[in-house]
C-alpha cells in the first residue's frame, strides 16, 4: 500500500483532496496543481466552489491569473460534495481553529472535517492536518475517529500533522519556498508525508510525533505574541519615561545578534497570532499548567486599542479638544498593511471605543471597502485632503504603503501614529504623536 502511493505522489498522480479553501487551502492547491496533480478543493462554503471554479480568487495571496489556468486544464475544481474523498489519495485538511466566545479552542470544524474524511476513508488513503491546533489533537481526536472504521493507521491508512506557516500579504515568503515541518503517527505516516509536501514545497522537515509538530507551530506563533507584547509593553515604559520607543528599537537592532526587532501597535489583530498561543495555553491548564506568559501577553495585546484612544484623547486635549464631538478618520482597518483582511483587527476595537466616547469617527482602507460593525456598515472614504483638513485627529492604524503620509501630514491638523508610518514624513512633524 505504502509503495502504490509512493508512486502515486512521485509520478503526480495521487488526486488531492484539499479540504477548506481558504488563506491555506488555495495556494497548496495552487502549488499542487502547478506540479501537475489534480486537486479537488472542497469547501462548504457554496460561493467558494461557484468562484473558484470561475477562475476567481478571495484570497489576498492568490490572483485569478494564478487559478485560470489550472481550472481550464482541470487541474483544480472546487465542490461542496465530501464524496469526492472516494477518489482521493492524499487529503489535507485546512480549515479555521478559531476561539469559542469563552475563549477555548474550538476544533468543530476539524471535527466536522474529520467525520466526512471518515465515511471515504479507504486503504492507501493519506490524511494530513493542517490547522494549526493544540498539542495531542490529531492523536487523541482525530485517530480514533478514522480508526472507528476498522481501518488501521500506519496500516491501511497514514495520518500525519504539517502545520501551515502562511504570512498574508509577504511578498517574499510563500507556500512553496517555506519549508514544512511534518509529524506522522507512524514513521511510515511521516516519510510519506514528508515525501507529498517535497514534490512542491523546497523542504520538508520530519519531527518525531505529531504532538511535537502541533506544539511547532504554537511555538512559532507564542513567540510572535509574547514578542509582541513585550514591545507593545516597552511603548508603555517609553511613554512614561517621555522616549521615542520607534529610536529605542531602531537603536537595538543595530545588534547584529541575539536581538529581533518587533514593533509596538494598536493591538493584535489576525487569525492566528491572537489565538494560537491560547489553544497552547488552553491545553496545559488541563494538566494543570498555567502559561503566565501568553496570558501576559494576551492581556497586554488586547489592551493596546485602549491605550491608543487614551493617546488620543491626551493629544486632542493637548489642543483644547475632548474625544467627544470630534471627528476623527481613520487610516487603515485591515489587520497588518497591504492586505484586506479584517479579522481580529485593533481598528475595529479603535472605532468602537471613539464611537462609545461620543467621537464621529469615519474610516479610509484602499482594501477594505466596507466593515461591519456591530449595528451598522461603514464604508471607506475617499482620503482626500477636505476629509483631513476637516478631521480634529487622524488615526494610522494600518500602514497601508499605498497612503501619501506627506500629503496626510500636510492636510491633517493632528495626526496619531500608531505605526511609525510617518518616520520619513520632514515637515509637518509638529502634527504628529506617535505611539
Ligand atoms: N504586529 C505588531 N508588531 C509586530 C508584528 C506584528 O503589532 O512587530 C501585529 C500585526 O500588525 C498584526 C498581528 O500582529 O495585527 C499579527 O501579525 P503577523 O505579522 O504575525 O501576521 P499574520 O498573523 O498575518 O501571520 C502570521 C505569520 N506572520 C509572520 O510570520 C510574519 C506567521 O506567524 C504565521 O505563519 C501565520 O501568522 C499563521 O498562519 O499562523
Amino acid at each position: 500500500m505504502y509503495k502504490t502511493l509512493e508512486k502515486k505522489i512521485k509520478e503526480k498522480k495521487a488526486v488531492v483532496g484539499i479540504i477548506g479553501m481558504g488563506y491555506v487551502g488555495l495556494p497548496l492547491a495552487v502549488e499542487l496543481g502547478r506540479e501537475g496533480f489534480t486537486i479537488i478543493g472542497i469547501d462548504i462554503n457554496p460561493n467558494k466552489s461557484k468562484l473558484i471554479n470561475a477562475g476567481k480568487s478571495d484570497i489576498d495571496d492568490i490572483s485569478d491569473d494564478d487559478l485560470k489556468p489550472l481550472v481550464k486544464a482541470g487541474k483544480l475544481k472546487v465542490t461542496t460534495d465530501f464524496s469526492v474523498l472516494k477518489k482521493a489519495d492524499c487529503v489535507p485538511i485546512c480549515v479555521p481553529t478559531p476561539l469559542s466566545k469563552t475563549k477555548d479552542p474550538d476544533v468543530s470544524y476539524i471535527l466536522s472535517a474529520v467525520e466526512e474524511v471518515k465515511k471515504y476513508l479507504h486503504p492507501g488513503q493519506l490524511v494530513i492536518l493542517e490547522s494549526t491546533t493544540y498539542p495531542g489533537t490529531t492523536e487523541e481526536l482525530i485517530l480514533p475517529m478514522l480508526e472507528e472504521t476498522g481501518l488501521k493507521v500506519g496500516k491501511d491508512f497514514f495520518l500525519s500533522f504539517s502545520p501551515e506557516r502562511v504570512d498574508p500579504g509577504n511578498p517574499k515568503y510563500g507556500t512553496k519556498n517555506t519549508p514544512r515541518v511534518v509529524g506522522g503517527v507512524t514513521p511510515w505516516c511521516t516519510q510519506i508525508t514528508k515525501l507529498f509536501y517535497e514534490q512542491t514545497i523546497t523542504k520538508a522537515v520530519a519531527v518525531s510525533s505529531t504532538k511535537s509538530a502541533e506544539m511547532v507551530k504554537l511555538l512559532e506563533n507564542t513567540f510572535r505574541s509574547v514578542n509582541i507584547g513585550l514591545v507593545n509593553e516597552v511603548a508603555l515604559m517609553c511613554d512614561r519615561l517621555k522616549i521615542d520607543v520607534w529610536e529605542i528599537i531602531d537603536a537595538a537592532n543595530t545588534k547584529p545578534f541575539g536581538f529581533m526587532p518587533f514593533y509596538p501597535g494598536p493591538g493584535l489583530g489576525g487569525h492566528c497570532i491572537p489565538i494560537d498561543p491560547h489553544y497552547l495555553s488552553w491545553k496545559l491548564k488541563s494538566l494543570n499548567y498555567y502559561a503566565r506568559f501568553i496570558e501576559l501577553a494576551g492581556d497586554i495585546n488586547s489592551h493596546m486599542p485602549e491605550y491608543v484612544v487614551e493617546r488620543i484623547g491626551r493629544a486632542l486635549n493637548e489642543r483644547e479638544k475632548s474625544i467627544k464631538g470630534s471627528k476623527i478618520l481613520i487610516l487603515g482597518v485591515a489587520y497588518k498593511r497591504d492586505i484586506r483582511d479584517v479579522r481580529e483587527s485593533p481598528a475595529l476595537d479603535v472605532i468602537k471605543l471613539l464611537q462609545n466616547a461620543g467621537a464621529e469617527v469615519q474610516y479610509t482602507d484602499p482594501y477594505v471597502p466596507s466593515i461591519r460593525m456591530d449595528d451598522s456598515v461603514m464604508k471607506s472614504v475617499k482620503l482626500t485632503a477636505e476629509i483631513l483638513k476637516s478631521s480634529d485627529c487622524v488615526v494610522i492604524i494600518t500602514d497601508h504603503t499605498s497612503f501619501d503620509y506627506n500629503m496626510v501630514a500636510q492636510n491633517a491638523h493632528l495626526i496619531m501614529d500608531t505605526r511609525n508610518a510617518t518616520k520619513n514624513v520632514k515637515k509637518n512633524r509638529e502634527k504628529i504623536v506617535k505611539l
